[in-house]
């Protein structure tokens, strides 16, 4: 059984950002990858490294389960889980952390960006949290883990902690690969195009959430911020905005980018994101429809206990081996 595995973290609604750098590539590597198993899960406890409202966390859960099938994954070839769950990743993500080193999780660039905005202090949590993401993939010998570029250097630390275990121990666990989509792996925020598009983010103008009224969503996007040479030209430095919605074109479309730039060459901004706007809509429309008939399913449920089960008696198997070969125990 070789498996593709991913999570998202439950802290807001899912933005253009995820549906491009994640879950839009979930579907089409489930599509292709037809000898693999995909494993998808609700990263919840990586959302509590920061300080989350219970009643909206709880809410923010059920609603990236019925997402993650109102975006296309199909049910059939799916283990679809909660993190917290399965029980295993936390005693993995602690057998990880003793493995881990202090420099190599302070180098992390994902720890240093969101210390800074901790007013109320930076839980450890935060800190080992790619500890935890280690064992998350490793628990179920993952061979791909589709990402958005931000979690590459997580996986690069993944790898290095899976091949310290297997040369301390002996071999165990499988090292993962990363996989980026072709386009979209930063979509960054549409009102400062220099960062990224963050689901958590306070900007909300700058973000576009797939499940936010569609009217809002045109709005944002003709609002998006850009430049004044009024020239559809892909330059991320010097032009970072209209690269952004290039970008995005590219993605949604599966068109090149000079290819969007020939279709546009006299044609303003003004249409460029009349057109953009429609292109966006058109698949959040679908993805909106998709999820009603999910979030009051009691389908959802069982896909979600099927899920639970299947994934705890994989990572059961998997901790035993690892017990054994660390001597912990009786
Ligand atoms: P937070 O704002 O809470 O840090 P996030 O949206 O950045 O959340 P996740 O929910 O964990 O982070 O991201 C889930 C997946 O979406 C990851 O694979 C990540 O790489 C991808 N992703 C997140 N933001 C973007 C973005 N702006 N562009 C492309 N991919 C993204
Ligand atoms: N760290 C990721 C979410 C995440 C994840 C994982 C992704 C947690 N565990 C395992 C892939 C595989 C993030 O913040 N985007």
């Amino acid at each position: 059984m070789k498996i593709v595995l991913s999570g998202i973290k439950p802290t807001g609604i899912p933005t253009l950002g995820n549906y491009l750098g994640a879950l839009k590539n979930f579907v089409k590597l489930q599509n292709e990858m037809k000898d693999y198993d995909f494993f998808i899960f609700v990263a919840d406890l990586h959302a509590l490294t920061v300080p989350q409202d219970p009643k909206e966390l709880k809410d923010n859960i059920r609603k990236l389960c019925a997402l993650y099938l109102a975006v296309g994954l199909n049910p059939n070839n799916l283990t679809l889980f909660i993190q917290s769950e399965v029980k295993e990743h936390v005693e993995l993500g602690y057998l990880m952390q003793s493995i881990a080193y202090m420099g190599e999780l302070e180098r992390m660039t994902q720890y240093k960006d969101k210390k800074q905005k901790q007013v109320e202090g930076v839980s450890s949590a935060l800190f080992t949290y790619p500890a935890l993401m280690a064992a998350d993939i490793l628990l179920y010998d993952a061979t791909y883990v589709p990402v958005g570029r931000d979690q590459m250097q997580h996986l690069e630390l993944t790898r290095t902690l899976a091949e310290r275990f297997n040369h301390r121990y002996g071999d165990t666990f499988t090292i993962p690969q990363g996989i980026e989509p072709k386009q979209g792996t930063k979509i960054t925020d549409l009102q400062n195009p220099t960062k990224k598009m963050d689901k958590s983010s306070e900007n909300d103008k700058g973000c576009i959430y797939l499940l936010e009224d569609t009217n809002r969503i045109r709005k944002k996007i003709k609002s998006a911020v850009t430049d004044l040479d009024g020239c559809i030209r892909y330059d991320k430095e010097n032009k970072p905005g209209i690269s952004n919605l290039l970008t995005i074109y590219a993605a949604l479309t599966n068109m090149e980018i000079k290819d969007i730039e020939e279709k546009y060459h006299d044609k303003g901004y003004g249409i460029f994101k009349d057109d953009l706007a429609n292109i966006v809509v058109n698949e959040i429309e679908g993805i909106q429809n998709n999820y009603q008939q999910w979030i009051n399913s009691p389908k959802l449920d069982e896909i979600l206990d099927q899920g639970r089960i299947k994934a705890t008696k994989v990572a059961q198997k998997k901790l035993e081996i690892v017990r054994k070969k660390m001597g912990y125990g009786r």
